[in-house]
């Protein structure tokens, strides 16, 4: 029976491999150590995060330290369109974000040169895979419907930031905002929303003034000691 199959494909209960960290324990620890803050940008498909991610590299202060990873059954085709504005783009083929192919893709990107990974991942209406990111944000599009925060609530429960795209084409579509920020609410109250546009650019500032304070936070948590008996590297990464 399928119940007996899928038993049977589970990890033992007992003698849990403690040994093994798992992915996303290393790329968090990694990236502690390396100072780069890691930003999971999760959204249901044509939601705009390859757009935003674009109009994000265009903006940035530092785009050369920005490592980008795309994980979508067409990755390819998305690392393609970023390619210009970024030289560090992985693309995962797969349907399904692990964070066993980011940790992958992570020992790839040139550690030692970048103080920043988005992370490109589709989300589901299930909860998503942990993949060792700093803090996730989600992405709606205007042309999606405003029905979207309700049907996608899993997501948003992980997302400190919630980004509302393509509000160029909100005079041309039927968006209920209030609906919309009511479902993020009730599903996150923390969450913050802004509002932006990945084509005109409008909103964009608020967004990138979020990334970069947050992305010098995280360089500056990994300063070297300025006093001299401080020289325990542990002393630093906690
Ligand atoms: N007008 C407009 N179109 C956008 C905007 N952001 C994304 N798009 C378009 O929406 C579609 C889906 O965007 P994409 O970035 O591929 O979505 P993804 O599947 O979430 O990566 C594409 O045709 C984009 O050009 C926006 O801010 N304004
Ligand atoms: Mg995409």
């Amino acid at each position: 029976m399928t119940l007996g199959i899928y038993a049977n494909a589970l990890e033992p209960a007992e003698n849990p491999p403690l040994h093994r960290a798992l992915p996303q324990e290393l790329i968090r620890k990694e990236m502690a150590r390396a100072g780069i803050l890691t930003v999971r940008l999760i959204g249901p498909p044509g939601s705009g995060k390859t757009a935003l991610i674009d109009a994000t590299l265009k903006r940035l202060t530092a785009p050369r330290r920005v490592g980008v990873i795309v994980i979508n059954p067409a990755a390819q085709r998305d690392a393609e369109r970023l390619l210009p504005h970024c030289r560090h783009v992985e693309s995962i083929d797969d349907a399904v974000p692990r964070a066993s192919h980011v940790r992958r893709a992570v020992e790839r990107l040139p550690i030692k040169d970048i103080d920043l990974v988005l992370i490109e991942a589709c989300g589901g209406l299930a909860s998503i895979d942990d993949l060792g990111q700093d803090a996730t944000v989600a992405t709606f599009a205007v042309g999606g419907g405003d029905d979207k925060a309700a049907e996608y609530h899993e997501l948003l429960k992980a997302s400190s930031v919630v980004l509302l795209t393509q509000m160029d084409l909100r005079p041309l579509v039927k968006f209920d905002e209030s609906l919309f920020r009511r479902d993020v609410q009730a599903a996150n109250p923390t969450a913050e929303i802004f509002e932006l546009s990945a084509v005109t650019g409008a909103g964009m500032s608020r967004w990138i003034d979020w990334l970069d304070g947050h992305r010098a936070g995280k360089a500056r948590r990994n300063t070297p000691p300025q006093d001299p008996d401080q020289t325990r590297p542990d002393a630093f990464f906690g």
